[in-house]
């Protein structure tokens, strides 16, 4: 289908808009006989597009658009006016990718009628329970790719799992037995059987084991000294002993060294002590202001692209060492920022993209749209003001992202996986909650009180009005995710009560 010629469309952006106006009607007013039909016409389809022409007016997926997409504003129909006659694989998928988009935005090739008030697809909660649980069961041969990934999988399927609301402490034995090979005796967790610890599993390890209670099984002084290790004497933070410095390693050091409450004094025998720094925090806010490129966003480490994923690594970790209102601007070029950042909401497909001139996808959903709420505080907006478009991503993650079959996906014609589906779900909750940081006193505090910034965010639960506004349904709420931690709220309350008192070890 991919073959498909890309014709222009028939109909023109307003056309279409007053086509959509026009229909009130509602999917339930189809024959079961028709629905059928159509499930069937559908039923393997989920990773392929209709090879239906665009102008074919009788078929019945033309004739379900108008009933599917109600109130769809026309800028997600069809596609923007500006085009680039310079052809390369990236402008060939990209068009294709687009076409796509606007096929299930309108309802043409929707294939999920189970739709809630505002004509999208539903959230297909207990579809995505189960697929979530598969990720935590057995895997065949061709997963060994997977070896080193081994606390992600447990994260992003705990994690999502909970976002959904799914109880998940049934999981916490079979948690700790796969972390207990996994934690080194120097300190922190290696991704598979053997591996040198690394910040990265560290960090889902962690994240893990918050969201089953099993936090004891962490040796806290051997992760200090672990941690330790891996603090550069630049400021910034390994991967691993003697791996790739990047913002991935600040993020996933610093909110393990938060969420465990571990001294902010640099163990004796860390690199960075011996060079001159004494704690963990010295000289990374500094660091980090280098990863800020010529196009106002954050590349992974100084000199590189600029890119959504070291974007929210970034903001959330400067959220970690202080107020955002403090610490974003202490160490970012915020209005080059805020130019970047809004310019990742793509128009017709109403999700994020990770780079310039690169595609939408839903893992941006999260990593982009999470650090909305981040900005947003650091720039003091005044109440109910956003710097992007809630109902946009909504409609991308309802209308594009589900897999009928349970799961989310990058993007249509991609197939569903743990990752996106957790962090399509994190994006989800950024779009449909308020997250608000809560100042406490910040004038005369000391730097152990600035490294509880991260614990003073709170939300509240979407009022009709919002959700009305941003096109969802009761049904369709997720629960509310961390906007620094990328957890659950009660989880990271539970977590800092628990190390409330045991600050050191
Ligand atoms: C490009 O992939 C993507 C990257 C260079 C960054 C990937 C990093 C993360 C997703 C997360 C890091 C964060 C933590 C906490 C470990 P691509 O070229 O396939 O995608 P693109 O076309 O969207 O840029
Ligand atoms: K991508
Ligand atoms: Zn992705």
């Amino acid at each position: 289908s991919s073959a498909t010629p890309l014709t222009q469309p028939t109909t023109t952006p307003s056309d279409r808009l007053s086509e959509m106006l026009d229909s009130s009607a509602r999917v339930e007013e189809l024959s079961s006989a028709q629905e059928e039909e159509i499930q069937e016409a559908d039923d393997d389809s989920d990773y392929e597009t209709s090879s239906d022409s665009d102008d074919d007016g009788q078929n019945v997926h033309g004739w379900m658009a108008s009933k599917l997409a109600p109130n769809l504003p026309f800028y997600f129909a069809s596609p923007g006016s500006l085009v680039d006659d310079l052809e390369t694989s990236t402008s060939v998928a990209q068009e294709k990718t687009m076409r796509e988009v606007i096929a299930l935005m309108t309802g043409k090739d929707q294939t999920i009628f189970d739709v809630n008030t505002h004509g999208l697809p539903h959230l297909l909660k207990n579809k995505h329970t189960a697929f979530l649980r598969t990720i935590l069961g057995k895997y065949p041969p061709p997963f060994q790719v997977m070896d080193a990934s081994r606390p992600w999988l447990l994260y992003w399927a705990l994690n999502g799992l909970r976002t959904l609301g799914v109880d998940v402490s049934e999981y916490k034995q079979r948690c700790i037995d796969t972390f207990t090979p996994l934690q080194n005796p120097e300190g922190g967790f290696g991704g598979g059987h053997g591996h040198i610890s690394h910040a990265a599993a560290s960090y889902a390890a962690t994240l893990s084991l918050a969201l089953v209670g099993g936090l004891d099984m962490i040796d806290r002084r051997a992760m200090w000294h672990w941690l330790g290790q891996v603090k550069s004497p630049s400021g910034g933070f390994n991967m691993a002993v003697n791996g790739e410095q990047d913002v991935r390693g600040a993020y996933c050091c610093m909110t393990i060294h938060t969420l465990l409450r571990l001294p902010l004094t640099l163990p004796p025998a860390s690199p960075a002590r011996r060079a001159g720094l004494e704690t963990f925090t010295s000289e990374l806010g500094s660091w980090i202001s280098k990863c800020q490129t010529f196009e106002g966003g954050l590349g992974g480490a100084p000199d590189n692209e600029a890119h959504g994923a070291y974007a929210f690594c970034v903001l959330a970790c400067l959220c970690l060492l202080d107020s955002p209102s403090i610490s974003i601007p202490k160490y970012l070029d915020v209005k080059r920022l805020t130019h970047w950042l809004t310019s990742r909401q793509c128009a017709p497909e109403a999700g994020f993209s990770g780079r310039t001139n690169k595609l939408v996808d839903a893992c941006y959903s999260h990593w982009v749209g999470g650090c909305f709420s981040l900005l947003e505080s650091a720039l003091g907006l005044p109440k109910d003001t956003y710097l992007w478009d809630r109902e946009a991503l909504v409609r991308y993650t309802l209308s594009c992202s589900q897999a009928k079959k349970g799961g989310l996906r990058d993007k249509p014609s991609t197939r569903p996986d743990g990752y996106h589906t957790n962090y399509s779900l994190a994006g989800l909750s950024a779009a449909q909650y308020v997250y608000q940081y809560e100042s406490k006193q910040e004038k005369e505090r000391g730097e152990e009180e600035a490294m509880s910034a991260a614990f003073n965010w709170s939300y509240e639960k979407p009022s009709a009005e919002q959700r009305k506004q941003w096109c969802f349904d009761e049904s369709d709420l997720v629960e509310a995710v961390h906007p620094v931690f990328v957890l659950p709220f009660d989880i990271v309350e539970a977590t800092r009560m628990k190390f409330a008192d045991k600050i050191g070890f």
